[in-house]
């Protein structure tokens, strides 16, 4: 993928949506030239309508675009259709976020867990294309025979099947390295967050690290874990930084990274963190797709604490912000990561929840 391509985005007529895919689209490297708007996304034959796919045609050829990124999971048939028409490229939702995940995975695990994303991406979509081959159709992979599509869909499987024994041996010694970590007796406190909730940048303040902080979407991908140390206290804490949550983010992506989310399974606590500048609506959007992810993770609520993020931000009253019905049921705490407000009552959160799992004494660190 070429950075610095210019693409025309059609996404669903919804604020929300319109900002998350413009932002996704730049955390690609992407330039874009224009966003069109559609009520209903992939139930024709182009994905968009007819008119709409029309009106691409004028638009991409008019703005320089290389690219089109629809806002929703497409079928190989619908891609080449509206490809065809448009001559341009066409990256659906799950594409792009593949491709951002392909170009920053940095360790080995990462590199394996995206070529898993990336082969179940491609296998119901060379499953189509074995099906449409069979009518005759030969949709996906163009020009191929019927045996040829078969055989392009069992190497699909075999190297499936390769990546994920690979990943298997990876997350083995990743189990017997957090085993010999959990023989520290210090509790285990992970980060997590919608993307770009300030989760890195917390991590860093806390422990006094330098990793990658931006306003990019999905700036990190890998676990990073250190030792905290907290100022007058004997306690230490193992905190982990990880890779964010999205809407609409498709299950095969997050069972992917399962093995990099695991650490939200077994920590003590878990630091949840949310952007508290942005506007309420948007922060119950992505509030509700944290819990969905942490209760697909099966976190126990009860390890949560909600941390208000960015309050340097919010100049409407942080009281009345921190006291909104969304909230309700949470421990929480109010930060400003950059600034640094909050972080002695957030230390002593941190150190009250996770009081029972520590064992002061036998520390061996
Ligand atoms: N004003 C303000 N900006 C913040 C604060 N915390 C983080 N940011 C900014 O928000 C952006 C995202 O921060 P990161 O720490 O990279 O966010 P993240 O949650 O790690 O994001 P991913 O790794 O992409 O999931 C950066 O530009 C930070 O500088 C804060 O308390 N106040
Ligand atoms: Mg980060």
């Amino acid at each position: 993928m070429e950075a610095g391509d210019k693409v025309t985005i059609v996404t669903y007529p919804d604020e929300f949506d319109k900002d998350e895919i413009v932002g996704l689209a730049k955390a690609a490297g992407y330039k874009v030239e224009a966003v069109l708007t559609q009520r209903r996304l992939i139930k024709s034959e182009y994905g968009v309508g007819v008119g709409k796919a029309e009106e691409l045609r004028e638009l991409v050829s008019s703005n320089g675009s290389k690219k089109i990124i629809i806002d929703a999971s497409m079928t190989s048939a619908q891609a080449n259709k509206l490809s065809g028409m448009t001559h341009a490229e066409v990256v659906d939702r799950e594409r792009l976020i593949l491709n951002i995940f392909a170009q920053r995975a940095n360790t080995s695990e990462a590199k394996l867990q995206v070529q898993l994303a990336e082969l179940r991406y491609e296998l119901p979509r060379a499953k189509d294309a074995v099906r449409n081959s069979v009518k005759g159709e030969q949709a996906g992979f163009s020009g191929m025979g019927e045996y040829a599509v078969d055989v392009q869909f069992r190497a699909l499987r075999r190297r499936m099947a390769f990546v994920k024994e690979k990943l298997e041996r990876a997350r083995t010694r990743r189990d017997i390295h957090n085993s010999e970590r959990r023989k520290l007796d210090v509790p285990f406190v992970s980060l997590a967050g919608y993307t770009s909730s300030g989760k890195t940048t917390l991590f860093n303040r806390l422990t006094s690290e330098s990793k990658e902080e931006s306003p990019k979407l999905f700036t990190t991908l890998t676990t990073t874990t250190r030792l905290v140390r907290f100022p007058n206290s004997r306690r230490t804490v193992m905190l982990s930084d990880t890779v964010g949550f999205i809407s609409r983010l498709p299950t095969y992506l997050v069972e992917s990274f399962k093995s990099t989310l695991d650490e939200l399974r077994y920590a003590d606590l878990v630091l949840l963190l949310v952007d508290a500048s942005e506007g309420l609506e948007n922060i119950r959007i992505k509030l509700e797709s944290c819990k969905e992810t942490l209760s697909d993770l099966e976190v126990d609520p009860q390890k949560i604490l909600l941390v208000l993020n960015k309050i340097d931000l919010v100049t409407d009253g942080v009281q009345t912000r921190v006291d909104d019905p969304l909230f309700k049921g949470f421990s929480t705490a109010r930060i400003s990561a950059t600034r640094g407000d909050g972080m002695r009552k957030l230390s002593n959160r941190i150190l009250e929840m996770t009081q029972d799992s520590a064992h002061v004494g036998h520390r061996r660190v």
